[in-house]
């Protein structure tokens, strides 16, 4: 006998993202699947749970979209993505390039240029004293890193953070902040996909190493250009919210700023941590290719299913004190990257540019204060912060 659990929590409200964590417990309670009514889409919240579904790619397919619009029933906004919104075989192909593109090695020699940039913005943000860290100090870094990194011109980069509000908005339920972005879509679309076409990058970079996997036929000359894409997607908001995140975590547990300030080698595991604790990738969806009984429950063909990496981050039957920030853990199973065949793919630049960030911050800042509320930004697709008042000197 399968069962069905269902439940009118809305993970979408601002009121519940606000404070997730009380509501993932709750829907943990409720069982292993549930079936929210608001949306009629199925959940999953245990750490077990998010872990099976995000690795059984041949039943919980992307190709239906990585958001709450299901792409079986509505056309996409975009033209999807080669490497998101697709299965194997075509994903099997286009992430072998992105694999080998941000390879361990590749990722290596980005080190010294990120941390420039780091010292750089944390010089000037002590200078100041006192500003609000998510526009003056977090943002620029992916910023200025990333798009370098890939090769993309230094013009009008500003456009970058609407295209990904837009990718990041598409995630959730339509809403009038959403509708109202989504004017500028048409403008915005072309503009990034004539940014990632082969001659607009510089000669050397993660796009010229993208196009050159067309020379040998691995992808088309179009594949590459929005592989390229993908990668300016997924590369700034992610790093911006997940870096203001950690930054705010070490604010809110003065004594873990300690510990990394009296030992900066702790940086890369103070941002492994925070990842766990508040990911910027809270949710994701997955789509059934058919039928299937799953947990106890019987999920139809083309059902949407929520994957809630940030609830799966604080599970008690995968953590001890799961609620506790800990910088010394010794983190093993990291969710918040997301997992199997779709999980981040540049996940290495991704602790490579935290890592740097708070290396540097802990080690030229000896006190590290709040100086005034921070807010949540409204994107449905993404957890981060607009806004992050801080003192320091
Ligand atoms: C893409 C893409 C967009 C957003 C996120 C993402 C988290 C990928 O266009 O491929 O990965």
């Amino acid at each position: 006998m399968t069962s069905r659990v269902t439940s009118d929590l809305d993970p979408f409200s601002p009121e519940f993202r606000a404070d997730p964590y009380p509501r993932y417990a709750e829907l943990r309670a409720l069982g292993p699947i549930v079936w929210l009514d608001r949306y009629g889409i199925w959940v999953v919240s245990h750490y077990e749970q998010v872990r099976a579904v995000l690795t059984d790619w041949e039943i919980f397919s992307n190709a239906g979209g990585g958001g709450l619009a299901n792409y079986f029933t509505t056309p996409p906004w975009r033209p999807p993505s080669i490497i998101l919104e697709a299965d194997p075989p075509l994903h099997t192909r286009t992430r072998a390039v992105l694999m080998r593109v941000v390879s361990a090695m590749a990722v290596r020699g980005m080190r010294h240029g990120f941390q420039q940039v780091a010292d750089s913005l944390i010089d000037r943000a002590l200078v100041r004293g006192t500003l609000d860290a998510i526009p003056d100090l977090v943002q620029p870094f992916p910023l200025t890193v990333f798009p370098d990194a890939v090769g993309l011109a230094k013009d009008v980069r500003e456009n970058l953070l609407t295209y990904g509000a837009m990718v990041f908005g598409a995630f959730g339920p339509s809403t009038p902040w959403h509708e109202e972005l989504m004017l500028q879509a048409p403008a915005v679309g072309d503009w990034i996909l004539a940014h990632c076409a082969r001659d607009a990058l510089t000669p050397v970079g993660l796009g010229a190493s993208i196009h050159a996997a067309a020379d040998t036929g691995e992808i088309t000359a179009e594949e590459a250009t929005l592989l390229v894409r993908s990668l300016l997607s997924a590369g700034v908001d992610t790093t911006i919210d997940s870096i203001g995140l950690a930054l705010r975590c070490l604010i809110d547990h003065p004594d873990q700023w300690r510990l990394l300030r009296d030992d900066p080698s702790l940086a890369r595991a103070a941002f492994e941590e925070a990842t766990r604790y508040d990911s910027s990738s809270q949710s994701l969806f997955r789509t059934t290719l058919r039928a299937v009984e799953f947990a106890g429950s019987d999920i139809g063909k083309h059902e949407k299913v929520l994957v809630l990496v940030g609830s799966a981050g604080r599970d008690p039957a995968r953590w001890d004190d799961p609620d506790r920030f800990d910088i010394r853990r010794k983190l093993t199973g990291q969710i918040g990257y997301g997992a199997g065949i779709h999980g981040c793919v540049a996940q290495m630049m991704a602790r490579l540019e935290g890592e740097v960030f708070f290396q540097s911050l802990a080690t030229k800042v000896k006190t590290l204060d709040s100086a005034g509320p921070s807010a949540l930004r409204l994107n449905p697709g993404l957890r981060g912060l607009t806004q992050l008042p801080i003192a320091m000197n």
